[in-house]
């Protein structure tokens, strides 16, 4: 049977051999749910960037700019970090230069992966029939908050795992305290969240709806992958 891991951290990757694995990145809050979002709005692909300038120089290559940084939208660019900002259509067709606190660094930290898509509430059983029909072993990388473990994307990792448990076995602890941790609270994860560091931040932000959205299942059937640096649908 295949195996999934889950590495709560981008710090701990070291801990990960990824090169025969498929990487599942997870921002549930927000940046992979915003790429889920326009991907299935019809953006044609989205170029992640660890580096804030080399994603604001995008712009000079008819690239739209986009993301956050500690959750507020970067001073000159086109987009911030709220899936809402990706139902758009003047958007369609276009391509987008994204960089964001943790969730574009988590994809940089995956690179060397055999394969690397992109994991939200929104796509979850896209992803879940994904992994499933797919023949190689598992890595889902939590984008977590400047390297520390949070709360959204543990739950997602454990959705991951519950929901693949008759056809792909966990390979250490960390998925099964991911699926733990996710059955008891997927009753009402928004509730589960409402202490959650991140759900704080972006409460003292202003930013609510946004919350209630990321974590709503199966908005899009889309699954993202990165091929030759861009993300496609
Ligand atoms: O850290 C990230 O990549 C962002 O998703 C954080 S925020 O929700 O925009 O603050």
């Amino acid at each position: 049977m295949k195996t999934i891991d889950v590495c709560l951290s981008p710090d701990l990757m070291h801990l990960y051999p990824v090169s025969d694995r498929v990487v599942v990145v997870v921002d549930i809050l927000r940046a992979t749910s915003c790429m889920v979002t326009a991907l299935a709005h019809g953006v044609k692909s989205i170029r992640p960037f660890a580096n804030l300038e080399e994603c604001r120089a995008m712009k000079a290559q008819e690239y739209f700019t986009a993301g956050e940084r500690n959750g507020e939208k970067v001073d000159g660019f086109d987009f911030g970090n709220s899936p809402f900002e990706y139902m758009n259509e003047n958007l369609r067709g276009q391509k987008i230069a994204f960089t964001t606190t943790n969730g574009t660094q988590a994809i940089a930290k995956s690179q060397g992966a055999k394969q690397i898509i992109i994991g939200s509430f929104l796509n979850l059983s896209a992803v879940v029939e994904y992994l499933k029909n797919g023949t190689d072993n598992v890595l889902v990388v939590c984008a977590a908050w400047k390297g520390k473990v949070n709360l959204e994307d543990t739950l997602f990792a454990g959705a991951l795992v519950e929901r693949l448990k008759d056809h792909i076995k966990p390979d250490c602890d960390a998925p099964l305290a991911a699926q733990r941790l996710y059955n008891l609270a997927k009753k009402d994860l928004v509730d589960f969240l409402k202490d959650s560091s991140h759900v704080k931040r972006l409460n003292r932000l202003h930013i609510h709806k946004d919350i209630a959205f990321c974590v709503t299942p199966d908005q899009y059937s889309i699954v993202p992958k990165l091929v030759d640096g861009e993300l496609i649908a």
